[in-house]
C-alpha cells in the first residue's frame, strides 16, 4: 500500500504469542491484557534501548474490547482493563517517541469471541483515527471468505478517508489460503501494509521450521510482492520466550532480516536474558532487515539440513548490489561450506567487503572468484554484510 507509511518492515512488540487472551486481572495483574501490560512494555522499550534500535510499534492485538459495543454501536475497550481508554494509551506511547497498534476482525466476531467490524466498518475506521491509533490489523475469523477481497479493500478506503496515517496489517490472504483459495497477491499488496499468509506462530522451533519453509517453498509467488510500504509478515518473533535455543533465536533473526519480514517480538520485556535481548538489539541483523531498498531475499540452496538465502542491499553501483548472505544448518553436526562467491550471486569484480552478524570477524574478498569458506555450527546461522567495493 502506497500511504507512505513502512517504507521498511515495522519493528516493535505485539501482545499476542505471549499474553493470549489472558483477562484474568483479578488473579494475575501483572500480565492480564490491561493498559498496564502495555504502558509497563512501552517503559521496557524505552528504557532497555529497543527503542533506539528501532522498535517503536507497540500493538494490542484481540480481547482489549468489552463483550458489546454501547447503544450506539461504538466499540468500547474493557472497562475495567483499559479505563482510561485508547486514546490515553496512544498519548502515552506518543509521549515517549513510540507508536500504538490495535486489532479488529474483518468479521461478526473476533477470533477470540468480541464484537467483530461487520456492520461498523466507517465507524471504526473513524474510532481508530480518533483514538490516535497508528497501526490497525484487521483479522479475518467468523468473516466469509468469498466477501474478504471486498471487505479488506473497503476498510483500508475508510481509513484512507480518516486522514490519519495508520498502518493497515491484513490477515486476509491466510483466510483464503486455508480455504484453498488463491489470494491475489497483487491486489493484497496495493491494499494492506502488511499481511499474514501462514499459520499463527508458536514459541517453539518446529512452528519457526515451518514458517520458514514456507516463505523459501513459496518465494516465487511471495517475494513478487514485497517491497517498501508492503511486506509479507511471518508472525512474531518469540525471540526471548521458553523454548528457542540461542542458536535457534539467531536464526529467527536472520531469517526475518534477509526475507525481509517485520520484526514484532512477542515476549515480556521485564524478564529478557542477555543473550537474547543481545540478538533482539543486533544492529548488524537489523540493519539488513531495514535496508532502504526493500529488495525480497531468496533461498537458493537447501539440502541435508543446510540452507542458503541471499538479499540484495545498499549500496549498489552500476548493477552490482551489496548483499546479505545467510547459511542456517538445522543438522546436528557442524557444517563446512566452501563456495565461490559468485554462485551466491556475488559478481562485483572489486570484490567485497564482508562482516559477519553475530560475530566481529570481517572478511575481504579480491573478486567473484574468490571462495567463502565457513563452518556453521548444529542449529545456529552464520550470516554475512557484504558491501560491495566501489573503485
Ligand atoms: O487471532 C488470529 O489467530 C490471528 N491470526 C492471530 O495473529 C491473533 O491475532 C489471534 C487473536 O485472537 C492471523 O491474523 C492470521
Amino acid at each position: 500500500l502506497e500511504n507512505g507509511l513502512a517504507r521498511t518492515p515495522p519493528m516493535g512488540w505485539l501482545a499476542w504469542e505471549r499474553f493470549k487472551c489472558n483477562t484474568n486481572c483479578y488473579s494475575d495483574p501483572d500480565n492480564c491484557i490491561s493498559e498496564k501490560l502495555f504502558m509497563k512494555m512501552a517503559d521496557k522499550l524505552v528504557e532497555e534501548g529497543y527503542r533506539d534500535a528501532g522498535y517503536v510499534h507497540i500493538n494490542i492485538d484481540d480481547c482489549w474490547m468489552a463483550q458489546f459495543r454501547d447503544s450506539k454501536g461504538n466499540m468500547v475497550p474493557d472497562p475495567k482493563r483499559f479505563s482510561r481508554g485508547i486514546k490515553f494509551l496512544a498519548d502515552y506511547m506518543h509521549k515517549r517517541r513510540l507508536k500504538l497498534g490495535i486489532y479488529q476482525d474483518f468479521g461478526t466476531f473476533t477470533c477470540m469471541g468480541y464484537p467483530g467490524i461487520i456492520g461498523h466498518m466507517r465507524q471504526d475506521a473513524k474510532a481508530f483515527a480518533k483514538w490516535k491509533v497508528d497501526m490497525v490489523k484487521l483479522d479475518g475469523c467468523h468473516s466469509k471468505v468469498t466477501d474478504l477481497d471486498d471487505g479488506y479493500v473497503t476498510m483500508g478506503k475508510y481509513l484512507n478517508e480518516t486522514n490519519r496515517s495508520m498502518i493497515y496489517s491484513c490477515s486476509w490472504p491466510y483466510y483464503q489460503l486455508i480455504n484453498q483459495l488463491e489470494p491475489n497477491y497483487k491486489l493484497i499488496s496495493t491494499h494492506c501494509n502488511l499481511w499474514r499468509n501462514y499459520h499463527d506462530i508458536q514459541d517453539s522451533w518446529e512452528s519457526i521450521s515451518r514458517v520458514i519453509d514456507f516463505f523459501g517453498d513459496n518465494q516465487e509467488v511471495i517475494s513478487l510482492h514485497v517491497g517498501p510500504g508492503h511486506w509479507s509478515d511471518p508472525d512474531m518473533l518469540m525471540i526471548g520466550n521458553f523454548h528457542l535455543t540461542p542458536g535457534q533465536a539467531r536464526a529467527q533473526m536472520a531469517v526475518w532480516s534477509i526475507l525481509p519480514a517485520p520484526l514484532l517480538m512477542s515476549n515480556d520485556l521485564r524478564d529478557m536474558k542477555p543473550v537474547f535481548k543481545e540478538i533482539l538489539l543486533n544492529a548488524k541483523a537489523i540493519a539488513i532487515d531495514q535496508d532502504p531498498l526493500g529488495l525480497p531475499g531468496k533461498r537458493i540452496y537447501k539440502k541435508n539440513h543446510l540452507e542458503i538465502w541471499t538479499r540484495h542491499i545498499s549500496p549498489s553501483n552500476e548493477g552490482e548490489f551489496s548483499c546479505a548472505v545467510l547459511f542456517l544448518n538445522r543438522d546436528k553436526y557442524t557444517k563446512v561450506v566452501k563456495i565461490l562467491l559468485n554462485e551466491l550471486g556475488m559478481n562485483n569484480k572489486n570484490g567485497y567487503h564482508c562482516v559477519s552478524v553475530f560475530s566481529d570477524q570481517k572478511y575481504n574478498f579480491h573478486d567473484q572468484n574468490d571462495i567463502l569458506s565457513v563452518s556453521i555450527e548444529p542449529m545456529d546461522v552464520f550470516m554475512l554484510n557484504c558491501q560491495i567495493i566501489i573503485k
